[in-house]
């Protein structure tokens, strides 16, 4: 009982962020293409996140700007296959919530993926695919209060 007790009090690995039943990293130990950011998060039994509600988008933009490195970060938004339609990878869903920064998304530069923008105070933008940012990665939390991986 007490070895259930203690693995519940600490559903999320090491350095990675509970928020509800979501376990978020901050990944800032290198800046990478949003095609190797969504890889890295895979190799994390998790994806790029996919935000989905302003609760979500508010915890984000909250913890992004209390980090005060004044980056943009990855999440898993993307048009790459379809200019304008809108998709999260890998789960495919369309958009439920959006918080573009004003003017956004402009496509400036065949822009096709999105960051959360620190020079427009954590709303989103979509830049190109091959420019190296930081990233978030999310995984739920499963029905056990723990994380297998
Ligand atoms: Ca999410
Ligand atoms: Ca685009
Ligand atoms: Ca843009």
């Amino acid at each position: 009982m007490c070895e259930v007790a203690a693995v519940s009090a600490a559903p999320c690995p090491p350095g990675w962020i509970q928020n509800d039943s979501t376990c978020y990293s901050f990944v800032t130990s290198s800046k990478e293409h949003w095609t190797s950011a969504s890889y890295h998060c895979s190799l994390h039994s998790a994806s790029l996140v996919e935000v989905d509600s302003s609760t979500e988008n508010d915890f984000l933009r909250k913890h992004s700007i209390d980090m005060g490195i004044h980056s943009d970060f990855w999440i898993g938004l993307t048009d790459d296959s379809s200019e304008g339609n809108w998709e999260w990878l890998p789960s495919g869903n369309t958009v439920s919530f959006s918080d573009w920064a004003p003017g956004q998304p402009d496509n400036g530069h065949n822009e096709d993926c999105v960051l959360l923008s620190h020079s427009k105070h954590y709303h989103w933008n979509d830049d190109q695919c091959d420019n190296s940012h930081y990233f978030i990665c999310e995984r739920e939390i499963d029905e056990g209060g723990t994380i297998i991986g």
